[in-house]
């Protein structure tokens, strides 16, 4: 064995010249694993080797450019550029042996090789997309001369991860060899390369794929237009796109390369990217909690118990389901059981239908959810989430019945999303084993999961929900007990100053025009008739106090009475309504309000910068550990745009001190609900951020 350097070695497997990278945790392109690729291959074809394999040890094949290395200066390492070029002009044939994942660069590279095998478990994807970039190293040029066109465009921009056999079905990969075996596999079919002669296959110099989309600028078009809504917003996808025309376009590679590294370039310097990036991180950083270190023991979640099945409940049920474990759904009625039940197999059946899971997937699913009318069945579980209306004695009631049946160390959760966790812990005898999992709805499809300290919860209970998050594909941020946790406190002030503003000469649709411009899938009025405007109000306590009420009384519900805020057509389309805003002029002439103009600058303002500055109030009442799982929480759970940050990355970038200049002269104008919060205040006295905050 060679060591090459400290991340490579190379090994001989009779006449195939074995070349390891093992750089923990994801064999990242960093500056010492490109020298030891570089030094590796050139060292193999120096040899009397007959053939090359590169294989990596850990997890996964290499998963892409190092992202921590972005916006560094040069290293005098070998470049990415120097590997692929002595992969490809190797004189032996050189195989990729895949494992985990080969993502972005990983793939790249990979795409240098003459030949790749992959286990059946690998995926391949250049998901560079999600970092507000394009695939920098050759990928946008080789991807289509393997797949073709129209599947370039949808893994590009949709950054996807193929797995193995599709990959091996679209010409990515040229054998599936056995799970485990790898190596062996990869060894053998280098012997099986060099024994037949195949000859040294470059992706570069194969153009066949391209010739089929010359000359037919309507495949871009049609791609385009199929996805300007996905890709609104956003920059990334329309460059990923350019590329692949260049591709199409340029009369060599190289013209292909100029145009992947003239775009690559620009996107890695604006402003989008370097918010997903930041982004990309804020997510992995969620999950480190300073008193719970990574190797806190967890304990065991094998079943689970839910309590409710209204659509929440049913909702987070399917959750455990589609991650193999079984679930028991208790409620107290059996109709509404039934239907809670019946609810679950129409979404899988739904999905199934739309050819996103099979009927043996189905029946596995909806299999592993049982429903009871008895406490009792939760004797056994590991994890209980509660999941009923947002009542303190009803919740109280319940967690001491779980007190009393529950077996010891079995994890008693809420799924409320504003009460007192500690006072309803106070219900039982274990508050260490109670805390908040804060779903959001649809709770099966919603990536956001708040999980609520309360002050007595143990270390193992949050380190065990965090990594439970993960393994049902939820995003966990852990936060503490206030009104409305993260979430739901800050998007109250938007809440507020959107019927406010309302009330002040600002139309709904214009309100919400700003947001959705701003990057929102909605402002706060059209959501509203989406949710329905009747959650929560009471026909009979109703006195037309405010603009809801009013709405309401008229039978105007929200879309799914044809009318809310707005007016809707049989399509569902929304249009500014005249009778809405009739009836906004009599409530401002009934209260004396005078209707003056306001400014799309000022709506943003107003809805944006009381939501930031309770997000410093959540930060210094240590409610949120850091800025960042705040912007994790808006991303995640409220549809902030991602190539944004998250609000306090906003409130960083446009700059704390006009935060609070702005907060100051609303203050002064419309009283102390705009306080600035104390650590706004100091942060611009000592010219900090939010990102430098530290508990
Ligand atoms: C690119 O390639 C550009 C090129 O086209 C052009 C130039 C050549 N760099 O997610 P996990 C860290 S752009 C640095 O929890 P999992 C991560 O921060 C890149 N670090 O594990 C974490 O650190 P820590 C294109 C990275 O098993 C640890 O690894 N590639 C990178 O759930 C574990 O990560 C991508 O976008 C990286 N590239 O998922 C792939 N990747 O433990 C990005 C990860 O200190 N990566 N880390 O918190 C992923 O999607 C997932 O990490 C992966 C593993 C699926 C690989």
């Amino acid at each position: 064995m060679t060591e090459i350097n400290p991340v490579t070695t190379l090994t001989r497997e009779g006449d195939v010249a074995v070349l390891t990278l093992n750089s923990p945790p994801v064999n990242a392109l960093s500056a010492q694993v490109r020298e030891g690729l570089f030094n590796g291959f050139k060292a193999a074809a120096a040899s009397d080797a007959k053939a090359v394999v590169l294989i990596c040890e850990g997890r996964t094949f290499i998963a892409g450019a190092d992202i921590t290395e972005f916006g560094g200066g040069p290293t005098g390492a070998a470049s990415v550029d120097d590997v692929q070029k002595i992969m490809e002009s190797s004189p032996i044939p050189v195989i990729a042996a895949i494992h985990g994942t080969a993502l972005g660069g990983g793939l790249e590279v990979a795409l240098c090789a003459h030949y790749r095998v992959a286990v059946p478990s690998a995926r391949l994807g250049l998901p560079e997309v999600a970092l507000g970039l394009l695939p920098g190293a050759g990928g946008t040029q080789r991807l289509p001369r393997i797949v073709g066109v129209e599947t370039a465009l949808e893994m590009m921009t949709s950054g996807r991860h193929v797995p193995a056999p599709e990959a091996a079905r679209l010409g990515l990969v040229d054998e599936i060899v056995e799970e485990g075996g790898l190596r062996e596999g990869a060894v053998a079919f280098a012997n099986k390369a060099v024994a037949e002669g195949k000859p040294l296959v470059k992706v570069s110099a194969n153009n066949a794929r391209l010739e089929a989309a010359k000359g037919h600028p309507e495949i871009f078009a049609a791609f385009r237009k199929a996805n300007a809504r996905k890709f609104r917003g956003f920059v990334a996808p329309e460059s990923n796109i350019r590329c692949i025309e260049a591709a199409v376009n340029s009369a060599t590679f190289a013209e292909g390369m100029a145009e992947e590294h003239r775009l690559f370039r620009e996107l890695m310097a604006g402003p989008q990217s370097a918010a997903q990036r930041y982004y990309f991180f804020a997510e992995r950083q969620a999950n480190k909690i300073p008193d719970v270190p990574a190797d806190t023991p967890v304990r065991p979640i094998r079943k689970v118990g839910i309590i409710g099945a209204g659509t929440m409940g049913g909702g987070i049920a399917m959750n455990f389901a589609n991650a193999g474990i079984p679930v028991v759904i208790v409620e107290v009625q059996e109709v509404a059981l039934t239907r809670g039940l019946g609810v679950v197999r129409a979404n899988y059946e739904r999905t199934a239908s739309r050819g996103g899971l099979t009927a043996e997937q189905v029946a596995t699913r909806t299999g592993l959810i049982t429903g009871s009318l008895e406490m009792s069945a939760l004797a056994d579980v590991d994890l209980v989430i509660e999941a009923v209306f947002e009542r303190m004695d009803i919740k109280k009631e319940i967690f001491a019945k779980l007190d009393g049946l529950c077996r010891p160390g079995a994890i008693l959760a809420t799924n409320t999303s504003y009460l007192d966790i500690d006072e309803i812990a106070s219900a039982t005898k274990r508050p260490q084993d109670v805390i908040g999992m804060h779903f959001f709805s649809p709770a099966n499809v919603m990536k956001l999961l708040e999980v609520v300290r309360a002050d007595a919860t143990a270390k193992d209970v949050i380190a065990t929900v965090m990594k439970f998050a993960k393994q049902i594909g939820k995003i966990g941020v852990l936060v503490g007990v206030c009104n409305g946790f993260v979430g739901n406190r800050m998007l109250k002030q938007r809440q507020n100053e959107a019927q406010k503003l309302m009330l002040e000469g600002a139309m709904p649709w214009d309100i919400d025009r700003v947001l959705f411009d701003f990057g929102f899938p909605m402002g706060p009025f059209a959501m509203s008739d989406l949710a329905g405007l009747d959650v929560g109000w009471v026909k009979e306590n109703s006195k037309s106090a405010t603009v809801r009420d009013v709405l309401c009384e008229m039978d105007r519900r929200g879309q799914k009475t044809g009318a809310g805020f707005y007016d809707y057509d049989a399509e569902r389309n929304a249009k500014p309504s005249p009778v809405t805003e009739g009836i906004i002029k009599d409530f401002m002439a009934r209260t004396g309000a005078k209707p003056r103009a306001v400014s799309d600058a000022e709506i943003l303002e107003r809805t944006i910068f009381p939501l930031i500055n309770e997000g410093a109030k959540i930060l210094e009442e240590g409610k949120a550990i850091r800025a960042s799982d705040i912007d994790v929480v808006w991303v995640n759970g409220y549809g902030w745009p991602v190539y944004r940050g998250g609000p306090m990355y906003y409130a960083d970038q446009i700059g704390l001190p006009k935060v609070l200049a702005k907060m100051q002269e609303f203050q002064a104008a419309m009283g102390d609900e705009f306080k600035p919060a104390s650590l706004l205040e100091r942060l611009v006295a000592e010219g900090k951020t939010f990102a430098d905050f530290k508990v």
